[in-house]
């Protein structure tokens, strides 16, 4: 394996700029035959040979401008074609015929069988298993497909752009052809063939063009398939209000397949979808998957332009298009729902995934130097760190000027493939302001800490933050340098009303909320007029991706949770608050949570109040850093104490509002489904005041309604929520209700695979529990959906069964991800990044990980996987 730097980047030898390919598909072998216009560069010197990316083809033809080449001119080796023989005219046409074998190709990268129908993902690099190629973003091609199969078993047939012809054939056979008028890198190449039905829609832009919308899924799917169209809708409009950006083609086409390795994939006019992305009803969905729908379609969406029209130059700037895209969907997400929530969501997943991942063996810079194996860096650091980056940007730059930004880069760089520094330096050239210290932020690995003290000095009325920041050091990467932080702040008097913010040299008041900019190894901000000591409401909507460390006393923290007028803030200084009296234990070896009567008594005071106007709110306060977020808070992990403690302030919360939790939810009753956030945010709270209901002293009238309300759920949020309650606190007719539920959705895949996961996620089961159930007959490894839906949960959402203290957990995941390997590199690489904290993990544990580890190094592994295993034990 070979890795592959930055610094060595170099434009293409040769480009491609026309393709037209014809794609055969037969039971057995499917046929590729390419006619490539190739370009010699101005620079590349005559005679230079031509090199092709290529994998797992079988080479049938070969011609240059007519002639067949002799079999001395050319080699293939390793992943490419070499031609050594090549025209001096810089333009020349290459023919090329190879076969694939789509049928086995578990990878599920390049041309690939799922359910019956053919599909393809080819980003970053699966085109080169399609045909030969320059398979890099740089390459910019106009693509003509012709696709033909058998007419009865495949009488959809798709690809990007615009169908222009299509017919039958001899022998049951037809085809069709598309051409996209658009010059697109090959990873955005797509095409599809099956039998499938279609949700038809259409969009007005708003020039007054009208653009066909089509959402193809199996038939049964289709009444599943509304949600989807009405959040594209939502997006395209959307994108044309907030970004200036329209629609270019006349048709917008989503494909829902089964078998897929990530979320979904933008690929030009036709995206093709995960079904867990697509697929959303009341009857199978719950308001988690609704909401994730929604963002997944805009996402894709949204990177016609951020991605398609404007796309990387190479994939080390990933996060060009993964940063900007995630950000966008963030605000539309915001748009549509509650903004508050939205940001605890999003923050809760950086500081549990980027943060951990920052923090352990994996950590990598948002753009980085060096790879293996690109498939490696499609993580949390690229897309959702790169995205606060952007917000950033957003915030010092304010709406206007950041607008302004977008349109100068899409204006300035259509068609074009790009870097990181370019989208930093429209920003800057349509603000005129010097954005250069952010590029920093993409070359460091690492979560930079945010050091503030206070003074307030009641004689000269002034409040001093004194504000230091640190970036950990990595092995392995240079010296971390300063980094510009936004930090958002108010100050707020005791009667909960926030100051007037005016800094000395200042001659008024700025507001009473400012962003200020930490970017001094030290600094100070001396505010005026400052009569008594405020409490400090800092980094709200937390305005960068740092740990804040200050001292706040609890009763601050218990003053911001109940006052301030930030909501994301109230749940930040809980989450504080909940975090320190549960390392005290933890770590500190106090014998109880410390300030703890505080505390409930506090949340006495707020909840009822809270669930009247924010329930969404009430029920985000009362979910707990998770266990995985705080053994990453600690040095030396012991998984069972972090979860026991966790447990206990859990239980004694639950024990000091146990008659209020049980009213909540006996008093509360589902109806019909309505996908709004009061709606949802009702759900939530309710969801969450089950949890806490059974963990207090829950009454036989409790108990028998969690059963009644699993039966007679009107939505799968309601059934869920009683089915997870019962199986995750080991009620009696759990059996029961799990074989109820397995009965009543067996045909409905995405809700076996919620049904596998509530088990591998009950912390009362383990190994024995998830190894019994690789066993049923439902289960597969080839479908990444249901893979993860008992490996991936039970190693990441069930830590205190994962790690047990015997290492069956980890002994369990190793085997998984070695038959994993054969068949699905990428996966299976991902999967192994659950022992990514193996090496704080306590002595006893951490031999037995280790046991694990090396057992895999063994072992001949793909690209994947060993990249990641070594970076594990490295
Ligand atoms: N761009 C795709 C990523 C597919 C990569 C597969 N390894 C999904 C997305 O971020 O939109
Ligand atoms: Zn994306």
């Amino acid at each position: 394996p070979r890795t592959v730097f930055l610094k060595d980047y170099q434009a293409p030898a040769y480009g491609i700029p026309r393709v037209r390919l014809q794609v055969d598909i037969h039971d057995g072998v499917t046929r590729v035959t390419a006619g490539l216009n190739m370009r010699r560069a101005e620079s590349t010197p005559v005679g230079t040979p031509l090199k092709l990316h290529g994998v797992n083809l079988t080479l049938k033809a070969l011609a240059i401008d007519g002639a067949e080449l002799e079999a001395d001119a050319y080699t293939v080796a390793g992943e490419e074609l070499v031609i050594h023989a090549v025209p001096e005219a810089a333009d020349f046409v290459l023919h090329t015929e190879v076969e694939i074998d789509p049928e086995h190709n578990t990878a599920l990268e390049g041309l690939y069988l799922s359910k019956g129908m053919y599909c393809t993902q080819c980003e970053p690099e699966g085109f080169r298993k399609i045909t030969y190629f320059v398979d890099r973003p740089d390459n910019m091609a106009l693509f003509t497909t012709t696709i033909s199969a058998d007419k009865k078993r495949y009488p959809v047939l798709l690809a990007n752009g615009n169908c222009t012809t299509r017919g039958d054939a001899a022998n049951g056979r037809h085809f069709a052809t598309w051409e996209d008028p658009f010059p697109k890198p090959s990873y955005l190449f797509a095409l599809v063939a099956g039998n499938l039905a279609c949700l038809e829609d259409h969009f007005v832009t708003r020039s007054g063009r009208k653009v066909t919308l089509k959402l193809f899924a199996e038939q049964h799917d289709l009444r599943q398939c509304h949600h989807a169209m009405e959040s594209l809708k939502a997006s395209m409009r959307w994108d044309e209000e907030r970004y200036g950006r329209e629609y270019d083609l006349d048709i917008f086409m989503i494909v829902a397949v089964s078998h897929f390795n990530m979320g979904a994939m933008e690929n030009k006019g036709l995206n093709i979808f995960n079904t867990s992305c697509v697929l959303a009803h009341p009857e199978t969905t719950t308001d988690l998957g609704f909401q994730r729908v929604e963002s997944v379609v805009a996402h894709e969406y949204f990177h016609n332009w951020s991605g398609n029209r404007v796309t990387c130059r190479d994939w080390f700037q990933l996060s060009l298009k993964e940063g900007f895209t995630v950000f966008r969907d963030q605000q539309f997400s915001a748009d549509q729902l509650s903004a508050s929530v939205q940001r605890i969501e999003d923050v809760a997943v950086l500081r549990n995934a980027q943060f951990a991942e920052d923090a352990g063996p994996l950590a990598h810079p948002v753009r980085p130097e060096s790879f293996i194996e690109i498939n490696n860096f499609y993580t949390a650091t690229v897309y959702e760190k790169g995205a606060e980056i952007v917000r950033m940007l957003h915030t010092v730059l304010g709406e206007a000027d950041f607008r302004k930004g977008t349109d100068l880069y899409f204006d300035r760089h259509d068609g074009q493939g790009v870097t990181v520094e370019d989208f930093v330096q429209a920003l800057a050239d349509a603000s005129g302001r010097d954005l250069s210290p952010f590029m920093q932020w993409y070359r460091q690995p690492g979560t930079p800490v945010l050091h503030v003290s206070t003074a307030h000095d009641a004689v000269a009325q002034t409040y001093t933050l004194t504000v230091r920041q640190s970036v950990p050091a990595k092995t392995g990467f240079p010296e971390p340098k300063l980094l510009p932080i936004p930090v958002k702040l108010a100050l707020f008097a005791r009667d909960g009303q926030p100051l007037p913010l005016q800094l000395t040299g200042e001659s008024a008041a700025v507001g009473v909320e400012r962003v200020l900019i930490a970017d001094q190894a030290e600094q100070r901000w001396v505010f005026t007029g400052v009569t008594e000591a405020p409490v400090p409401s800092l980094l709200r909507d937390f305005s960068a991706p740092v740990i804040l460390d200050y001292a706040a006393g609890d009763e601050e923290l218990l003053f911001l949770m109940r006052h301030d007028n930030n909501g994301f803030n109230r749940w930040l200084s809980a989450q504080t608050l909940f975090e320190r009296m549960m390392l005290a234990v933890i770590e500190g070896g106090a014998a109880e949570l410390p300030g703890l009567a505080a505390v409930l008594e506090s949340l006495a005071g707020l909840l009822p109040g809270l669930v009247e106007t924010d329930p969404e709110l009430a029920a985000k306060l009362l979910q707990l850093p998770t266990e995985n977020y705080l053994a990453d808070k600690v040095g030396v992990i012991d998984p069972q104490r972090i979860h026991d403690v966790r447990l206990g302030l859990q239980k004694a919360i639950a024990k000091h509002l146990s008659a209020f939790f049980q009213n909540q939810y006996l008093n509360g009753h589902e109806s019909s489904y309505q996908y709004s956030s009061e709606a949802i945010a009702a759900r939530t709270w309710r969801d969450v005041s089950l949890h806490y209901a059974l963990l207090g002293t829950p009454s036989f009238t409790l108990r028998d309604a969690v059963g009644e309300n699993y039966r007679k759920a009107p939505h799968m949020t309601e059934r869920m929520s009683a089915l997870r309650a019962l199986v995750h606190h080991d009620a009696p007719h759990a059996a029961v209700c799990l074989a109820d539920f397995f009965g009543r959705f067996a045909k409905e895949a995405l809700v076996i695979d919620s049904w596998f996961a509530v088990q591998a996620t009950n912390p009362l089961r383990g190994v024995e529990e998830v190894r019994r159930l690789t066993a049923h007959s439902a289960f597969t490894l080839t479908n990444p959906n249901r893979m993860r839906s008992l490996l991936a949960q039970f190693a990441n959402a069930n830590p205190v069964q994962f790690h047990r203290a015997d290492g069956a957990g980890y002994r369990l995941i190793g085997e998984k991800i070695a038959e994993l390997d054969a068949l699905n590199p990428q996966v299976a690489s991902r999967l192994l990044g659950a022992f990514s904290r193996w090496k704080r993990l306590e002595p006893g544990r951490q031999a037995l990980a280790r046991e694990v580890l090396q057992g895999l190094a063994g072992r001949a592994l793909s690209n994947d996987t060993s990249e990641t295993l070594g970076r594990l034990l490295g």
